[in-house]
């Protein structure tokens, strides 16, 4: 029998919506509370409970505990990496603080199991580059990267010490059609969608070479979900596990574009991004996440690129 109950903190997000209406398949509707600070699709707000919650709202996130016997929390909220380098004290506070608050409750039992997402941008500009080692230097230049490697070091430090159950990936880019992301660096990989289907056209604001490790969301969906599933005695890193699937650069995700879609142009006016994606790796060594817990991917960029064209094609007959 069931006895998990699943509180998702963030889960109007990105991969907070995706990853709910899994766990709901999963676990069924009433067993996964959806919560976030604004409400989120009709699917996800319809198919189970959802409440609004602010994830640095202490009392709030007790009482949700508390009245609906949660197990298990994933909490999905975070401020990104573009948007955290225009408030940074904001994006400390809310990566910070909602992550105490979690740590501290799985410290005083009141739950089982923890889920906190990190990402590549614990990585900074001194790591190597290509293939990088799950251990490896880590001295990030952005204040979203600050606050993962930060994260990551406390919840090492609650397994060690008090013996919270909390596991973790660093996320690379997550490519989607269902839900956007917000403020993140990666966001061009699927602007760049959006723009195509509208337009025909798209200008990057990464250059045409800049490489970057990126993930289609149902293959993230699946490592989250397998990394918790997964016998604790298997989870052998307690900060954060490398996670990989493909590696491209917006020029070689344009040609793959333009195999779809001759007509397509892509143009290059780089911002302030630029130097946050030059910071961070190419591309990711993740064999411990495949020996602990038998991760593998599914999507590379061709597959990727099909499964977007496709869903965003559902989406706006639905949307007509
Ligand atoms: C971002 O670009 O900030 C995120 C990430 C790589 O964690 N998508």
């Amino acid at each position: 029998m069931n006895s998990k109950k699943i509180l998702i903190i963030g889960a109007s997000g990105q991969i907070g919506s995706e990853l709910s209406l899994k766990l709901r398949e999963l676990y069924g509707n009433d067993n996964v509370v959806a919560s976030d600070i604004k409400e989120g699709n009709e699917e996800l707000m319809s198919s189970g409970p959802f409440e609004i919650a602010d994830a640095t709202d202490q009392p709030r996130i007790e009482a949700l505990i508390e009245q609906y016997k949660i197990t298990d929390v994933y909490l999905m909220a975070a401020m990104l990496s573009g948007t955290a380098e225009k408030m940074p004290m904001k994006a400390w506070d809310l990566n910070m603080n909602s992550l105490f608050i979690i740590l501290n409750l799985a410290k005083e039992k009141k739950i089982e199991k923890v889920y906190w997402p990190s990402s590549i941008a614990v990585f900074g500009p001194t790591t190597p580059k290509q293939d990088t080692p799950q251990t490896t230097i880590m001295e990030p230049s952005t204040v979203y990267g600050i606050s993962k490697q930060a994260g990551e070091r406390w919840c090492e430090y609650y397994f060690n010490k008090y013996g919270v159950d909390v596991r973790s990936i660093r996320y690379p880019g997550i490519i989607s059609y269902k839900t956007l992301p917000g403020g993140g660096t990666t966001d061009y990989a699927i602007e760049i969608f959006h723009e195509a289907l509208k337009t025909g056209t798209y200008t990057s604001f990464l250059s045409e070479n800049t490489s970057l490790p990126m993930m289609f969301m149902e293959d993230a969906i699946k490592a989250t979900i397998d990394i918790m599933q997964a016998p604790a005695e298997n989870i052998k890193v307690r900060s954060s596990y490398n996670l990989a699937a493909m590696t491209f650069t917006p020029k070689e995700l344009a040609s793959e574009i333009k195999k779809q879609m001759p007509d397509f142009k892509i143009s290059y006016v780089p911002d302030f991004r630029q130097a946050i994606a030059d910071s961070w790796p190419a591309s990711i060594d993740d064999s411990e996440a495949k020996k602990d817990w038998n991760w593998d991917f599914e999507y590379d960029l061709e597959k990727l690129t099909t499964a977007m064209f496709e869903g965003l094609k559902v989406n706006a007959v639905k949307e007509n």
